[in-house]
């Protein structure tokens, strides 16, 4: 008799990966609630073998749920996750929503777990809680440099993203799907999710460019980190890009630390790493790939070597 589960953005691409990775995980839920907008209330699914009708989200959805999972945008979660709170529903947020609160811990949980250990189950009197989950590439960023830092400390961090479609939802992935299409036939490619051709072209992030001329997916990464590694001094600065590619995200990452750190030891902490996978074969110029890695949960780390413009030579 496990906990109760509410899913909020069902239809959604996360909604449906919660869904795959709560079977995938067997996760013990006593009951699901399948909730989303009107526009799909009604509808039907299908889990594990059991049908379910996708209900219209309403406060009224938590009552007697135990766990809510939303992905369903920032101002959906701002205006219900109080609402789960409020009827003890502990929250896991995926939207951008709470997670600068300082009062809401921002959790990778393989990263930082104990942010969140004052959070139970088995908690008295029912109280709600709400959880924010860190934006996607922050997540697959800080899984592979976290380790680093606790060993050496990162004075630095410059990082590049490649991201998947997939960020940008299940319409983002069909548009790149159908472009492809219509380009190779000679057509006039249909841009309605970006301004620009995506299929075979690549742009600045789609986010809205802040007056400082950084965009807000790379703040997220920038203040993300160092909400999670708990030190406002870390320098961090970001540029993220959309690739043609469907799925995963990749990023390269460079890294200044305070204590010296070489390369087989990073390696070897890598290694070591929940949730990381090292794929870093010279010989066969073999290293991480969008399509290696999609629909699996590691995160899979390459081309480990020496910064050679800070050790003074310079190859
Ligand atoms: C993106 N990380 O890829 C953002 C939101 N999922 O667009």
């Amino acid at each position: 008799d496990g906990p109760s589960l509410a899913v909020v953005g069902v239809t959604g691409a996360v909604g449906q990966e919660f869904l795959q990775v709560l079977s995938e995980r067997n996760f013990p839920y006593r009951s699901i609630r399948m909730l989303a907008s009107r526009r799909s209330a009604g509808r039907h699914l299908t889990f594990e073998g059991r049908e379910y009708e996708i209900e219209e989200l309403r406060p009224e959805s938590f009552d007697g749920v135990d766990i809510g999972l939303f992905s369903a945008g920032g101002s959906i979660s701002r205006e219900m996750a109080p609402a789960a709170v409020e009827r003890g529903t502990i929250v896991v947020d995926n939207s951008s929503a709470f997670r600068m609160d300082p009062g809401i811990p921002l959790v990778i949980p393989e990263v930082n777990p104990d942010a969140m250990a004052h959070i139970s189950l088995r908690r008295k009197g029912k109280e709600g809680a709400l959880i924010a989950n860190p934006n996607c590439s922050t997540i697959i960023c800080l899984m592979a440099a976290t380790p680093l830092h606790r060993h050496a400390k990162v004075v630095r961090m410059v990082v590049s993203t490649y991201q998947a479609a997939s960020g940008a939802g299940a319409a983002a992935m069909d548009e790149l799907e159908l472009q492809t299409r219509e380009v190779l036939d000679g057509k006039q490619p249909t841009c309605k999710i970006f301004k620009q051709q995506y299929a075979f072209n690549l742009f600045s992030h789609n986010a809205p460019i802040l007056s400082n001329g950084y965009n807000e997916e790379e703040m997220k990464l920038m203040k993300e980190t160092r909400k999670i590694w708990n030190n406002s001094d870390v320098k961090v600065t970001a540029t993220c890009i959309r690739v043609p590619v469907m799925r995963a995200h990749a990023e390269s990452v460079n890294l200044q630390f305070e204590k010296p750190l070489d390369e087989d030891t990073a390696r070897t902490i890598l290694k070591d790493a929940i949730g990381v996978v090292v794929v870093d074969d010279r010989a066969s110029n073999l290293f991480p790939t969008p399509l290696e890695v999609s629909n699996k949960d590691g995160v899979a780390v390459g081309r480990i070597r020496q910064d050679l413009s800070q050790d003074g030579n310079h190859g």
